[in-house]
């Protein structure tokens, strides 16, 4: 990243003080069309105060500035300079600032927001004189920056030089999150992504203010995450994948490394280990797993394997989940772990119970909170201490209600809405790209629906956020997960994020294609949905 020097930065100054005497008006301008219109953002602000009289435009002399008194606040426009200094060829230099002294240009401060609306809430406003974002914290600094880079012109952040203008319409927004959880699962198990392939996802999904990334590290068809002293977990179960493609696994420096990307864009990992269904790649290589002591086949089907659930008779079962629990609680800072729990019709029910239970209490005593699909909430003994995670109707609804009621919180996934591994049609993507079991889900079927009629009967207060599911038995290049998720994670963030009085597909479907051109810029290879009206490229 690009430094700026002592001796330059006097010398910026001097000029800053020479050109605001004498850049001639018109320089410092942008007209309203140029400008575009403040709110033409995904997720759409809380609350928007256009000046469309007043907009600001980035200027060669304009500096990039951050509240002094904080570190990941330079961090924040170190990174947002090095975007816009190649479009623009502007220098940008980055410098301190006070809440009393901001030089021309876009600021980064923290304080001036009202502290109940939490972490992630912002102001923006933006006139003639500059872009400030006030923030109660870091993070919310970071989802500002977000709105921003989708306020300045879809060129602004090109790969190489531009031609300005580059306006940002006048006035104020301030923006807060609906719901404190709003992930992106991400499926690693069934075909295996590497670090760099998920550090470009978390790129993309921070765009969209997700603040959860759900790694899904362990199924029948593969066991993704290092854990010492079970050695075999990664060299044999680490070695399948659907169709025997796409295998591996994260040493644990390698999800650290994840971690500390997610952490940086204010994105916190959550893992996920499946059990006690789901765990052929665990049962192929241990035979204690198994409670004839042999160990099944690798397995590569789309499908669920025959052998997918974990003997829990023999002691050997917990003592291996013991073990992954400690070893994710000590490399995962953020405070949940995900059990999973799902789809065990096959498992007895005793049995299924008491391993909730006791893998619900490893999390809790390693210094977590238990996370699980939805299955859980039918058998946990403490319901106030997990968050389950729904997605699907009419599997045990009156559980979920009962578990909620209780004091458990539910994250909002139904398949039908949020599964982003679901084809949009027939056609898209092309064979043999997704998934269907749910349904086609076309941008609208993925935007229109509400946390909290989802299931009828389930207590709003209950629903901690919603999450974007990406399963990826039927994923499997990268170009697929930008092609499923964009534009459909666009809509579940605006769900998460997005106060429900402002929900409305006309208004949605007109900002996200004005964010067309964004997500070109960054690379992002969307669907193109006949649903959107986008800009022509
Ligand atoms: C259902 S969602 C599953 C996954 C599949 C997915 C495919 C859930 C808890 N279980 O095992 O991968 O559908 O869309």
């Amino acid at each position: 990243m690009r430094t700026f020097s002592r001796r330059l930065r006097v010398v910026w100054l001097a000029l800053l003080l020479l050109t605001t005497l004498v850049v001639p008006a018109s320089l410092a301008q942008a007209s309203p069309r140029d400008a575009g219109a403040l709110g033409q953002v995904v997720p759409v602000p809380a609350s928007v105060q256009p000046d469309a009289a007043n907009p600001y435009q980035l200027s060669p002399m304009a500096a990039v500035s951050f509240d002094i008194r904080s570190p990941q606040a330079r961090q924040i426009v170190e990174t947002l300079a090095g975007q816009l200094r190649t479009a623009t060829g502007y220098p940008l230099p980055v410098v301190p600032a006070t809440q009393f002294y901001q030089p021309t240009g876009i600021s980064l401060l923290l304080g001036g927001v009202d502290g109940k609306l939490g972490d992630e809430a912002y102001q923006l406003r933006s006139s003639k004189q500059g872009v400030v974002i006030k923030a109660n914290a870091a993070a919310g600094l970071f989802r500002g920056v977000q709105t921003l880079k989708q306020l300045l012109p879809a060129k602004a952040l090109a790969k190489t030089k531009q031609q300005g203008p580059f306006g940002v319409p006048g006035g104020t927004i301030l923006d807060h999150p609906r719901y404190g959880y709003r992930s992106a699962m991400l499926d690693v198990a069934r075909h295996f992504f590497t670090v760099p392939e998920v550090e470009s996802y978390i790129d993309e999904i921070a765009q969209y203010k997700i603040n959860y990334l759900h790694l899904h590290l362990t199924d029948s068809q593969g066991w993704r995450i290092q854990i010492d002293g079970w050695p075999k977990l990664t060299e044999i179960g680490g070695s399948s994948g659907v169709g025997g493609e796409r295998t591996g696994f994260y040493t644990q420096a390698d999800y650290s490394k994840i971690v500390e990307y997610a952490q940086q864009r204010f994105i916190t990992v959550v893992p996920e280990i499946e059990g006690p269904s789901h765990s052929n790649a665990a049962r192929s290589s241990y035979a204690g797993l198994n409670c004839d002591g042999k160990t099944p086949p690798l397995w590569l089907d789309i499908t669920e394997s025959p052998n997918s659930v974990l003997c829990l008779t023999n002691g050997t079962a917990y003592k291996m989940m013991d073990d992954v629990i400690r070893q994710l609680a000590k490399i995962t800072p953020g405070p949940y772990i995900n059990i999973a729990g799902d789809e065990v019709d096959k498992v007895d029910k005793t049995q299924y119970a008491e391993y909730v239970n006791k893998v619900s209490a490893m999390v809790a005593k390693y210094g977590k909170k238990v996370l699980g699909w939805q299955e859980t909430l039918s058998v946990l003994t403490k319901p106030e201490a997990t968050m389950g995670q729904f997605w699907f109707n009419e599997l045990n609804d009156d559980a979920v209600i009962k578990a909620a009621k209780a004091g458990a919180k539910v994250v909002m996934s139904p398949a039908d809405h949020a599964y982003l591994d679901m084809k949009y049609d027939e056609k898209n993507p092309a064979y043999p790209v997704g998934n269907y079991w749910a349904g086609f889900v076309e941008v609208q079927d993925s935007y229109n629906w509400d946390p909290e009629t989802q299931l009828a009967g389930l207590p709003a207060n209950a629903i901690s956020g919603v999450s974007a599911a990406m399963f990826t038995e039927l994923v499997f290049e990268r170009k697929d997960i930008d092609q499923l998720a964009f534009p459909r994670l666009a809509a579940i963030g605006e769900i998460g994020w997005s106060p429900k009085s402002t929900h409305d597909w006309d208004s949605f479907k007109t900002r996200l294609a004005a964010q067309g051109p964004h997500m070109d810029v960054a690379g992002i290879d969307y669907y193109r949905s006949p649903q959107i009206p986008w800009p022509a490229r």
